[in-house]
């Protein structure tokens, strides 16, 4: 494996032909390529300066998902917490060769650990959640998935209550030509019609207008596919471990035009979000304790 290090932006690759790209600024990946090819949708208007959370790659969102609610000790948290606009630190990167069937083939993976700490944080941010945390992001590049783990640590005397959140935006052709699969029976809240409770009845759900739903306490064992509709062909697969929500979100053709850092409007098309998190409730971590959630997407294309 070869990583180079530039301007806050880690790159690392295989020698068959995978590589991942991950912005010190949200510990943010910004790009996977499998035998080349993008895997990661990425607005042309994202602000890669560090102004704002960017839009596309996977954004980290913690301690708190969505708008933070009121009388809480997120509250004055901006939206989707801290993670995703705080200055990470790479903690280093550690390759294994699992021999393959003949001594020579190898199959190479390589991973890249990302801390964030409360004394790492803005004044700001340090006084608006006042706890004693430890994050590390772990990236790990095999040559067809690309997980994300994270670790959260209570390192202080107090518990706390946070929620976590991958906010993958997937790249796809054709937002007419995907399927998403196994969320057929599963309760969501559908955040485009005021957080109302629903059942999903579709086996194949289509994404035809403006869809924000959190389907909740999924089994983290049964992968969530995005499929070809005309192949049924898997293109991506999820998988989790103790994220037991997934968020599914296309902006559609209003809200793309109304995001200053999405762009071109009709990119909508070429992206869906499917979110692994742990947003339904609170994770309530005691003082000294550890939790870990990941994800792990495979690709096919
Ligand atoms: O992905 C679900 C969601 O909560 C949507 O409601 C939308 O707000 C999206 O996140 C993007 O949020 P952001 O703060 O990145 O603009």
């Amino acid at each position: 494996p070869t990583l180079s290090i530039k301007d806050n932006i880690i790159e690392a690759s295989l020698p068959s032909g995978q590589s991942v790209t991950v912005h010190l600024y949200g510990a943010t990946v910004t790009s996977w390529k499998t035998n080349g090819k993008e895997q990661l949708f990425v607005s042309e208007k994202a602000h890669l300066d560090g102004s704002k959370p960017i839009r596309g790659g996977i954004p980290l969102v913690f301690p708190v998902f969505g708008p933070p609610p009121q009388n809480h000790a997120t509250s004055s948290l901006p939206q989707h917490g801290f993670a995703r606009n705080s200055n990470w630190e790479f903690l280093g990167k550690s390759s294994s060769e699992a021999p393959g069937r003949d001594a020579d083939q190898t199959d190479l993976t390589v991973k890249l650990d990302f801390g964030l700490s409360h004394s790492m944080l803005t004044d700001e941010f340090r006084e608006a959640w006042p706890y004693e945390f430890g994050l590390v992001y772990s990236v790990t590049l095999t040559k067809d998935t690309l997980e994300t783990a994270l670790q959260v640590r209570n390192e202080g005397k107090q518990n706390f209550d946070f929620q976590t959140l991958m906010h993958t935006y997937l790249n796809i052709a054709d937002i007419s030509d995907i399927r998403i699969k196994n969320l057929e029976s599963k309760t969501y809240v559908d955040k485009t019609l005021n957080a109302t409770s629903h059942t999903e009845s579709s086996p194949a759900l289509a994404i035809t207008q403006e869809t924000d739903r959190v389907y909740q306490n999924l089994d983290p064992a049964v992968p969530i596919v995005v499929a070809s509709a005309k192949d049924d062909q898997p293109l991506f697969s999820v998988t989790r471990e103790a994220l037991n929500d997934v968020v599914v979100w296309n902006p559609w053709i209003e809200k793309a035009k109304g995001m200053a850092d999405f762009g071109p409007d009709e990119a909508y098309k070429n992206m869906i979000c499917v979110e692994a998190g742990s947003v339904t409730g609170w994770q309530t971590l005691e003082a000294g304790e550890a939790w870990e959630g990941a994800q792990s997407i495979k690709s096919r294309l």
